[in-house]
């Protein structure tokens, strides 16, 4: 419904492009929601397209991790909530590739990417989850993170975004909390148990501070979707903002994080935090992680095991349309 609409509005604002340019920048200038059925620029469209996909790639793939947990969780109640967790993850990516789709790049374009290694998708799932606690480090910190960088996207500019991004926070924000409540129980259990939460927070901590993306110097897209009103809040104000919610989060788990610079400024009123190494992000971001070979393997295995699903349901849907409309067929 959406895409037709957005169709004719394309068709018909080609011959005042100038007036359809001044609405847009007055709608953006404003605060107000651009729809789909709105002129907008292209640069503007593919800048939406590029991070919304990248966005839903990042929860299909994120499943992944936890996944590799689903059947050693340490008991019902922990794996009922993984589960619930991972099956929110998938549906996050659902309704992004919906969003995405508003904006007339079909879903399977988007998914051929990922599975082409085209596509980015979030450095921090190239990852691995060695044991238990990291499952309750990456609710902890890897969501932590995530609504800390989507909250500000919940005004987007861009209508469909905007709204997805309302319930995803919502369950981003039971996801944090779970796995901080996870790492709470760990760490007031035996010695072995605290151990194993501190080696999972030494391993996720700087992978995490990277996944707000590169510095703002270095930010290419930055300024440009700033001033459309996608971005919000720069990479670097949102990772100091996470770091400073997480300082007294890890004092009360009664663990320290790896930093030996992460200390009060109390000029800047911020933790100042020591350097990051960028090479290491970047490597992981151009395909080289420890596990990234791995996750689009499990992608592609997935979208090849799903081919039957795919056929049927595409078979069952003409079944439906020859019947309702037997003439045509
Ligand atoms: N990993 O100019 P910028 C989650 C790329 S969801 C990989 O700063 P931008 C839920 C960037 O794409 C996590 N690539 O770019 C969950 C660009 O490359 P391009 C995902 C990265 O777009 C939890 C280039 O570097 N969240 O965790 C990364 O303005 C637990 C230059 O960077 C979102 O996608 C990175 N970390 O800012 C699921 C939120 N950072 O496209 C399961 C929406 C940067 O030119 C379990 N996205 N790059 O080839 C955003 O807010 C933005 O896109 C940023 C990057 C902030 C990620």
């Amino acid at each position: 419904m959406y895409t037709q609409a957005m169709d004719l509005s394309r068709e018909s604002s080609a011959k005042t492009a100038t007036d359809a340019e001044r609405a847009f920048e007055a709608r953006i200038a404003a605060d107000r929601k651009v729809e789909p059925q709105d002129w907008m620029p292209d640069a503007y469209r593919r800048t939406l397209v590029r991070q919304i996909s990248q966005h839903a790639h990042s929860e299909i793939v994120g499943m992944l991790p936890e996944g590799n947990w689903v059947t050693r969780a340490p008991s019902l109640k922990r794996k009922a909530i993984l589960l619930a967790k991972i099956q929110d993850e998938g549906g996050h990516g659902l309704y992004l590739y919906s969003a995405a789709e508003t904006l007339g790049t079909p879903r399977s374009q988007m998914q051929q990417a990922l599975l082409d290694g085209r596509a980015k998708y979030s450095s921090i799932f190239n990852y691995p989850t060695l044991t238990w606690a990291d499952v309750g480090v990456i609710g902890w910190l890897v969501d932590g993170a995530a609504i800390m960088n989507q909250i500000p996207l919940c005004r987007c500019s861009y209508g469909p975004y905007a709204r997805a991004m309302i319930r995803i926070c919502k369950e981003e924000s039971f996801h944090q909390r779970q796995g901080f409540e996870s790492l709470l129980t760990m760490s007031r259990g035996t010695d072995s148990q605290l151990a194993m939460v501190q080696d999972a927070v030494n391993r996720w901590w700087w992978p995490v501070v990277m996944m707000f993306g590169p510095s703002d110097a270095e930010s290419i897209h930055s300024a440009q979707t700033m001033k459309w009103g996608i971005k919000r809040i720069s990479n670097d104000e949102l990772r100091q903002k996470f770091i400073d919610a997480t300082v007294p989060q890890a004092e009360l788990l009664g663990i320290t994080l790896p930093d030996p610079d992460l200390r009060w400024n109390a000029e800047r009123g911020h933790y100042d935090h020591g350097p990051i190494n960028w090479d290491e992000f970047w490597q992981v971001v151009n395909g080289d992680g420890p596990c990234n070979r791995e996750r689009l393997q499990a992608r592609r295995d997935a979208h090849e095991r799903g081919a039957w699903v795919r056929e049927a349901a595409a078979a069952h849907a003409r079944k439906r349309s020859e019947r309702a409309h037997p003439a045509a067929a």
